[in-house]
Parts: C-alpha cells; structure tokens; sequence
C-alpha cells in the first residue's frame, strides 16, 4: 500500500469508538427529552450548556477555543508550519424541538474525535486544524436558519440576523448575548468573524434512506439541493361562529386551506423531485367560538435545480396575488437558498481516502440544507454522510450506528490530515 494509505490506515485505527460514543451520550444530555431525543433549540441554555461544553474539550486537546461575533465557536489546533489557513471541519449542536441526538451533533464530535486521533497518531499537518460548531443551523427558533455560517461567510448581516425574533418575541440577539457571556465567563475568548480557510469538511447524518438502501457505511456528497422558506399569511375579518351566515364570512382558515392545497397542487411533480412542506400553521385569534381573520403558516420547498425553484416562486407568487374565500393573502420569502455543488477535487479526494480505508463511499446530492451550503461559495468545502436508521430524522427515534459513525469518523479524519498535509 502505498505511504498514504498506510496514513490513512494509522489514523483510522487511532479514532477511538467509546470516545466518541461517550460524547455521543454526554452530549445528549444537554436537552435530553424523556422520548430519547433532544431539545436544544439554537441559543437556548441547553445549547449555551453544549457549546460551554466543547469549548472546554480544547484544553485537553492541545486546542484553543473562541466563539465569534454570531457565536460560532471554534477549536483551533496549530499547524507545524506557521501563516497557512487552516482546515476546518465541524456542523451545529442546535436542534429540532423534537430533534434526534445525531443531527449536527455527530458531525461536530465526529471532528473533536478525528482531532484527537491525529494527535494519539502523532499526525502533526503543516496547517493548523479547526473545529467549529456553527450557531443556529435549524432555523426552529429563529428563521432562517444556518444563521452562523452565513453571517461567518458574508452571506447575511450579523444586525439583521440579530433582529430576528422568536414565537415568544425574544430576539436572536438577546439570546445570542446571554450564550456570548456565558462563553466570556469562562474565558472563551473571541474571535473575528470571517476568518480564512483553505478547506471545510462536514460530516453529517444523511437524513433519509438512500445510504441505508445501499448497505454503505458512508457517502460522498456531490452538493445540496436548493432551499426556499416562505411565509404565507391570509387574512378575513373575524365574527361570531354562531350568527354570521356563510356569505358574510371572510373565514381565514377556510382561505388558507384553499390557497395551501393549490399551492401544494403548483408543486406536485411526478418524479418526485420537489418537496414542498407546510411544517407552521398558525390560526387567530384562536378561540373556538370566533371566526378566525387570520393565519400564518410556512412554506419549505426544495429542489436541486434554481430554474425550478424560481418557477415555482413564480407561481406560489401569482397564487397569493388571489383571493381565497374572501380573504387576501401575502407571500413574503425568508431566505432563498440556491443549491451547491462540491468541487471534484474534493470529492475525489474523500474517494481515495475511502478506498484506502476499504469503504464503499457512493455519492449523492444533499435533501437537507446544511452549512456547508455556505462556505460552498466561501472555501473548497465537502461533506461526508453516514447512514441513518429508517431514514429517520428531525425525530426523536434519529439514530445512526455506532460503527457506521466510526467509519464516517475515521474517513473525515484521514482526509482532514491529507488536505492539512
Ligand atoms: O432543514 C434542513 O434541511 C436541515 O436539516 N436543518
Ligand atoms: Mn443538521
Ligand atoms: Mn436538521
Ligand atoms: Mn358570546
């Protein structure tokens, strides 16, 4: 074999499974939920918990933390050769409301566990090695998401992102405020914003079914598809269930419901390539005995083609333009995200470590928005996946099997010492 693969060998054999099966577990105890899964929505004190958490996993790893002006925190381990831009792995430690314990979690102590088996492997890269753990990739709590990595990449502006609010009125920016004290207070320093990389590499779990089909422990990831969030409200006027016959009533429910099942009717596609869903429907004033004049709900769309998200924009547009049982509707976009593709030079480069590493990588194209959807036009960026039970996730039942979360580990690790070396 040749000097590379034998790299690859020593270091995969120095990621260390109960390692990372004990972060797994502690981690998930930060938001734990009594049905098995988490609750760790961005900034709040379980997610402030974690990241308190993996800042305080630097010192034993020779590493120095910082968190950034959003509240990225960052692990950053120092290169044998001075002045060169380092490589950067990581994901997010927020989750769903009802969210699985592998989501963004694994992808962080994935890269905790892979920095510590290039240091127990005396792999000593001339570029510096970082972690980072990025603040608010969901978007649950504060939409839209990936709110980190886009404000790090220039993407979106840290003043409008900390103008965003939540279902309870509170703003990211108070939230953002009381994570950045806790981090001062125990002496996490801070950091610029935007700061260079030569490469970022993300792994996560797939979230759906296709490398369980296939019986991979891993996969290469050619790029993510195409992300468009909305909000729709319709609007009537409220009167009394009881008296109001029907041809005076401007039902807002009733409009929603119509304009909902033809903009779901504007989506369906055959090969089943678009995915639309209505995941927040918001109904007011919410009393059983009044006529309600308005409703909020979300629209996620996705697609790996922008033509064909714009179309549809264009259509949900004109639709909202109607009026639905008397009421008038509004379309506002939150955040239109194009899809991305990986450069091959990269993922080629997760090919050959794999194969080195005797792994069956296929490859294929994200349905979930990640991160790494932002440092795409930020740094040469790549992700790996590895499989999850039943395709299961945003879900407390999320789960992905321990050796197949070693192997991701041991791939991410090899090919972070190649792209440092
Ligand atoms: O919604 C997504 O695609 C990501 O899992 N937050
Ligand atoms: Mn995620
Ligand atoms: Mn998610
Ligand atoms: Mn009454």
């Amino acid at each position: 074999t040749t000097s590379t693969a034998i790299d690859a060998a020593t270091i995969a054999a120095a990621v260390n499974p109960s390692r990372l099966e004990r972060d797994l577990v502690h981690l998930a105890t930060f938001g734990a939920r009594d049905d098995g899964g988490v609750a760790r929505l961005a900034l709040d004190t379980n997610d402030t918990r974690a990241r308190l958490w993996l800042a305080e996993q630097a010192a034993a790893l020779g590493a120095t933390a910082s968190v950034d002006a959003v509240g990225n925190v960052f692990l950053d381990l120092p290169g044998s050769e001075p002045g060169l831009n380092p490589v950067v792995t990581g994901s997010h430690l927020d989750s769903q409301p009802a969210g699985g314990k592998y989501d963004g979690a694994l992808g962080v102590l994935a890269g905790l566990e892979a920095l510590r088996a290039l240091k127990d492997a005396g792999i000593a890269p001339r570029r510096p090695l970082s972690l980072v753990s990025w603040t608010n990739e969901e978007g649950a709590r504060f939409s839209p998401g990936t709110s980190g990595s886009a404000v790090f990449c220039g993407v979106r502006g840290l003043d409008e992102t900390r103008a965003i609010v939540d279902a309870d009125g509170l703003s990211f920016g108070a939230a953002l405020d009381d994570c950045l004290a806790a981090l001062d207070a125990a002496g996490v320093p801070r950091r610029p914003l935007g700061t260079p990389m030569h490469a970022f590499v993300e792994l996560h779990i797939e979230q759906g079914p296709i490398l369980e089909r296939a019986g991979a422990p891993v996969g290469v990831v050619d790029g993510i598809q195409g992300v468009n969030w909305f909000e729709v409200t319709v609007t009537g006027s409220t009167n009394h269930a009881g008296t109001t016959p029907r041809a005076m009533r401007r039902d807002a429910f009733e409009g929603a419901c119509a304009l909902a099942a033809s903009l779901r009717e504007a989506a369906r596609d055959d090969e089943d390539r678009v995915r639309f869903t209505i995941g927040r429907f918001a109904v007011s004033p919410g009393s059983v005995n009044t006529i309600p004049d308005q409703v909020t709900f979300s629209i996620d769309l996705r697609h790996p083609e922008s033509t064909t998200l714009d179309a549809l924009a264009a259509s949900f547009r004109l639709l909202a333009e109607q009026t639905w049982n008397g009421c008038r509707a509004t379309l506002t976009p939150l955040s239109c995200i194009d899809p991305v593709a990986f450069p091959a030079s990269l993922t080629t480069l997760l090919d050959d470590t794999a194969n080195d590493l005797l792994l069956q990588a296929p490859h294929l194209v994200s349905g979930a928005f990640h991160d790494a959807i932002h440092l795409a036009g930020y740094c040469p960026t790549a992700m790996l996946f590895v499989p999850c039970r039943d395709g299961l996730s945003h879900h407390p039942d999320e789960h992905t099997e321990l050796d197949d979360a070693v192997s991701g580990t041991r791939l991410l690790a090899a090919s972070l010492a190649r792209l440092g070396a």
